[in-house]
């Protein structure tokens, strides 16, 4: 019987320029290029077995068997991989996250990454950075930046086969010791998948049309600022770009937010403190949760002040994060 297994650990990644709104939903691929920061304290570790005695995919999520909807859209992924390896057996797909599912912290981005590293090692095929990330992104548009450490582009590219959309390292995990505090307001699943959401956004906000207009030079902007390291120019443009992405939610139809009181709260103390001479930035993606940027030399004051305000339930400190490990080669029984 034969029976090929790999494991690979993968991080996850908060964008600083977000990817919001796809101009081909099938290869998932983007309107616009996005930026992010791969995080060294979120991971998944996934193990993928391809056994030729299963009659069909099976995918076990944090020890539970997954949704139905979460098995078809690793199903699907998996006959992604089956192709490129030219094999049709089935596979069981074991993962455990160290990110909070479906929370806006993009469990998908490290889930799929960590999916397509392990699925191709145990395949046995041989895939550059650039390849694996492309494959990433069929599963998941966020996981082609988890394929890399560091700070990390993906250029949306304007091919309509996607070969030219894929990320691109654009500085190392060693580069600048930022700080990420992941501000955790909720754990419950939110209503609008970040899929629906862009969907609706992207076809209905009459903002899309100035967000579009305006992400590159935001990007510009935030490459320059991680580049020269300069911290207030970075946090200033991370955070106009996640509230210009929010506000084009809010100007759906019908329109939709992520936010709930504490993320408020959150919002409006990070803009406190930085009246008090602290340096704090913020940023949301698709949830209710805040990532909150700093350095290392206030990090403990901003730690402090997150923890105390009513609603946070838990602050996780994260810094630049590496590219993936397999933690496990291809085995053949
Ligand atoms: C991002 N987000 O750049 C943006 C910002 C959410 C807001 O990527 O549909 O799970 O699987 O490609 O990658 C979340 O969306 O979406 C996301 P799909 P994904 O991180």
């Amino acid at each position: 019987m034969l029976v090929m297994e790999a494991t690979a650990r993968a991080h996850s990644n908060i964008a600083l320029i977000k990817y919001w709104g796809k101009r081909n939903e099938a290869l998932v691929l983007p309107y616009n290029s996005s930026l992010s920061i791969t995080l060294n304290e979120l991971y998944s570790d996934t193990t993928v077995r391809f056994d030729a005695s299963l009659k069909s995919d099976v995918f076990m999520l944090n020890g539970q068997p997954a949704t139905e909807r979460e098995q078809g859209r690793v199903s699907e992924f998996l006959n992604h991989v089956r192709q490129l390896g030219n094999v049709s057996c089935h596979a069981a797909v074991n993962s455990q996250n160290q990110v909070l599912t479906a929370q806006g912290m993009a469990s998908s981005a490290s889930g799929f990454a960590a999916l397509a590293c392990a699925a191709t090692a145990a395949l046995g095929l041989q895939m550059n950075a650039q390849s694996l990330s492309r494959l990433a992104r069929l599963g998941s548009g966020s996981a082609c930046r988890s394929i890399y450490g560091g700070f990390v582009e993906w250029t949306k590219g304007v091919r309509s086969d996607g070969l030219d959309s894929h990320a691109t390292p654009i500085a190392c995990e060693d580069h600048w010791d930022l700080r990420i505090l992941f501000t955790i307001t909720s754990t419950s699943e939110k209503q609008v998948s970040s899929r629906e959401g862009m969907r609706r956004t992207s076809n209905t906000s009459a903002f899309y049309g100035e967000w579009l207009a305006t992400v590159d030079r935001d990007l510009k902007e935030a490459k320059h600022s991680v580049i020269h390291r300069e911290f207030n120019r970075l946090g200033q443009v991370a955070e106009a770009n996640a509230l210009k992405m929010h506000a084009t939610m809010l100007t759906a139809n019908p329109p939709f937010w992520y936010w709930n009181e504490t993320t408020i709260r959150v919002m409006n103390q990070i803009q406190s403190l930085r009246d008090t001479g602290i340096p704090a930035y913020f940023t949301m993606d698709a949830g209710s949760n805040v990532a909150v940027l700093c350095e290392p030399e206030s990090v403990q004051a901003v730690r402090t002040h997150l923890e105390t305000i009513p609603g946070v339930q838990k602050v996780v400190e994260c810094r630049p994060g590496p590219k993936p490990t397999l933690l496990k080669g291809a085995t053949k029984v």
